[in-house]
């Protein structure tokens, strides 16, 4: 078999200006240090990161593979380190984070009063019952009770489990289930899109039967919505909190102590909860939200634009930035909600200095054009990143021209809920960018891309991500269930040379500099003709036309090539009148020939007008490739917008 991945040549490269090399916080001595002595360089970030209620002696403990221990014998309180250390070193009046609702809603907190309100809420939950190990579900929009509420079940030793506002009463009855949580945290209801979207009902029919191990409901006010009350069950977070001492003293815990476990569906039905636990996950991510985002905290003003739901939520809204004590902002809803220019709105309002947000989104911003970020002044920003999927080089040039003024640093971070925290990401101010390449393991990683026999594979040639070595903020295990976790992540090379090594489920490809293209999920690699192809390669191929604005390809089982590519595309607004549907099929077929070879010229272009999302933001292409195949479109429930499939399906038909 042939593999002929990577064929686009991506020739600009984007150095670091010595001006940001100056003041960054990275330096190169940071591989050279990690290289040196990689555990020794763990443990130096631990301790220099974080305070430690009792230091730890041993870095980590792998005599158990793949059950990795870091900092095992250490103890320290998540939320202390995240809350009272600021306090106690006089950084008490620095805002924590400007909240902005999407009515328009204001507040602003700081670390002083931040931490005044996860005492109280810590006070509430050990009111309920809940102590260390317990298992408590969160099921809120993006209101600065959810931070509080995170940090109060961290602080007191308790595991958290936080079910994105978006998915449905099954999918929470099942995540509580799972975790048999004792406690629910949610609120009325939230905005999203201009309107309200209504949360206690789904808690009310996720627990009607009362045969959950749910005890006891808070429910935040936030949208003042009519909801259903269960007496005895049911309480007001805002009465218990008002009832609550703001005294509460952050006990240390084991650094292997869980701190929350977040599900992710793999590749069957059932989600897995991946489970996380204290030390070495904080460790990672305070890290590399220090060193990836080059974030001085006394002066940048931070906004991760992700749903606390997800875990880039948990690490880059949450724990990374509050672990380093920066300023943020958190906004509860849509990027166009009340207007196209919304985000661009709140950038300038709050000077936000450096951005993170996914490649889905750019692509969107894209499509409605320049002129709207243009309309506001976005100079404050000085490092972007981006997170989710691979961002193809087109959208990652506009990202730096267009909201980066030509002049940031942009940092693609490769990363999944079962790594924790970011572990492929150039760094600003040291690494020369090269756009749609992930480019290097962060210092202390070690990854590489292997073939099926679990030896790397040459340079340019398609293989499997892996992760070579444990790393701090690994997942710890999928919640109840060691032999998935054994099987899905760590058969495959179980006896590599070297192994056991972690099965990351994404391709990629290293290039002459060493560089790391992100390919896509193993799942969504196709095989024409004995020839390897990525969705995502396809994908940038298309996107780089000045017609397309987004593209998502997937493989169609053919009979004569074993697969084909399809590929659905959302023509450019202004373009849509020049050509018709089959005429700019035509002109896409042949540029995607040229781009890459004749062998990736997809069989059948569909010029769509939606493409169907996951609330995350994620092409669900297992329902483009029901269409590309002729089936009956199978489950839609995941989707952001369920109607998008009708709406493919009807201008198809
Ligand atoms: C953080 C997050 C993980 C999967 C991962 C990969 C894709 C994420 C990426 C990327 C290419 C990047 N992915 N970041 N692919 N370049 N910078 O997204 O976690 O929701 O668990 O998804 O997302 O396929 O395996 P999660």
């Amino acid at each position: 078999m042939t593999s002929i991945d990577s064929l686009l040549h991506e020739n600009r490269r984007f150095p670091p200006s010595p001006e940001f090399a100056a003041s960054a916080v990275a330096g190169p001595d940071l591989y050279e240090r990690a290289e040196a002595d990689r555990l020794g360089f763990w443990a130096a970030q631990a301790r220099e990161l974080l305070t430690w209620e009792t230091p730890f002696s041993q870095t980590l403990d792998w005599s158990n593979p793949p059950f990795a221990k870091w900092f095992a014998d250490g103890r320290l309180n998540v939320a202390y380190n995240c809350l009272d250390r600021h306090v106690e070193a006089r950084n008490g009046n620095r805002v924590a984070f400007h909240w902005e609702g999407e009515p328009g809603d204001t507040r602003t907190v700081t670390y002083a009063e931040l931490t005044a309100e996860v005492k109280r809420a810590a006070n509430v939950l050990t009111s309920l019952g809940i102590g260390q190990g317990d298992r408590v579900a969160i099921y809120l929009p993006m209101i600065p009770e959810a931070v509080v509420a995170m940090l109060a079940v961290a602080r007191i030793g308790a595991v958290h489990s936080v079910v994105f506002g978006g998915f449905s009463s099954e999918s929470l009855r099942a995540r509580i289930d799972d975790a048999s949580a004792k406690l629910v945290i949610t609120a009325d209801g939230g905005w999203r899109k201009g309107k309200v979207v209504q949360l206690k009902p789904a808690v009310d029919a996720a627990l009607a039967d009362g045969k959950s191990t749910v005890e006891s409901v808070l429910v935040v006010r936030r949208a003042q919505n009519a909801i259903d009350w269960t007496d005895g069950r049911d309480q007001w977070w805002n009465d218990a909190m008002a009832g609550a001492a703001d005294e509460h003293e952050a006990q240390g815990f084991e650094a292997e102590n869980p701190l929350f476990i977040l599900y992710t569906s793999g590749t069957t039905g059932k989600p897995k909860g991946i489970l996380h636990t204290s030390g070495g996950y904080l460790t990672q991510v305070a890290f590399t939200q220090k060193f990836v985002f080059d974030l001085h905290p006394e002066t940048d003003v931070y906004w991760c634009t992700a749903d606390v739901g997800w875990v880039t939520g948990h690490s880059y809204a949450i724990y990374g930035p509050m672990a380093n004590g920066a300023t943020q902002v958190l906004y509860e809803g849509t990027p166009d909600t009340p207007h196209p220019g919304r985000w661009w709105e709140l950038i300038q309002k709050y000077k936000v200095s450096i951005f993170y947000t996914a490649p889905t989104a750019i692509r969107s911003f894209m499509k409605v054009g320049r002129e709207i970020p243009q309309r506001f002044d976005l100079s404050s920003l000085r490092v972007l990143g981006s997170v989710g999927e691979p961002i193809n080089p087109e959208a990652w040039v506009w990202y730096r021209e267009v909201i980066g003024g030509g002049t940031t640093p942009v940092v693609d971070t490769w990363w999944q809920t079962e790594t924790g925290g970011i572990m492929v990401s150039a760094l600003p101010g040291v690494t020369t960018a090269k756009p749609g390449s992930a480019q290097v393991p962060i210092p202390g990683i070690t990854v590489d891309v292997l073939g099926d026999d679990g030896t790397p594979v040459e340079n340019n040639q398609g293989g499997l991500l892996a992760v070579t070595a444990p790393w701090p903020s690994m997942l710890r295990g999928i919640w109840g269930d060691p032999d998935r976790f054994r099987e899905t992540y760590w058969s495959k090379f179980w006896d590599a040379p070297g192994g056991p090594f972690y099965l990351a489920g994404d391709g990629a490809h290293k290039d002459e500099d060493g560089d790391l293209w992100l390919l896509g999920r193993i799942d969504d690699v196709m095989n024409v003709s004995g020839h390897r192809l990525s969705t995502a390669e396809i994908e940038s191929a298309l996107v780089s036309h000045p017609w397309v604005a987004e593209a998502a390809v997937v493989g169609a089982s053919d009979e004569t090539t074993g697969q084909a590519v399809v590929a659905f595309v959302i023509v450019k607004a202004r373009q849509a009148d020049v050509a018709t549907a089959s005429e700019a099929s035509d002109v896409l077929r042949k540029h995607v020939a040229e781009q890459i070879g004749a062998i990736a010229r997809p069989r059948t272009i569909y010029i769509v007008s939606e493409l169907p999302k996951t609330r995350s933001g994620k092409i669900m292409r297992r329902l483009l490739r029901d269409v590309a195949e002729g089936r009956e479109v199978g489950d839609t429930t995941t989707l952001a917008d369920t109607s998008v499939m009708q709406i493919i399906t009807d201008k198809l038909r």
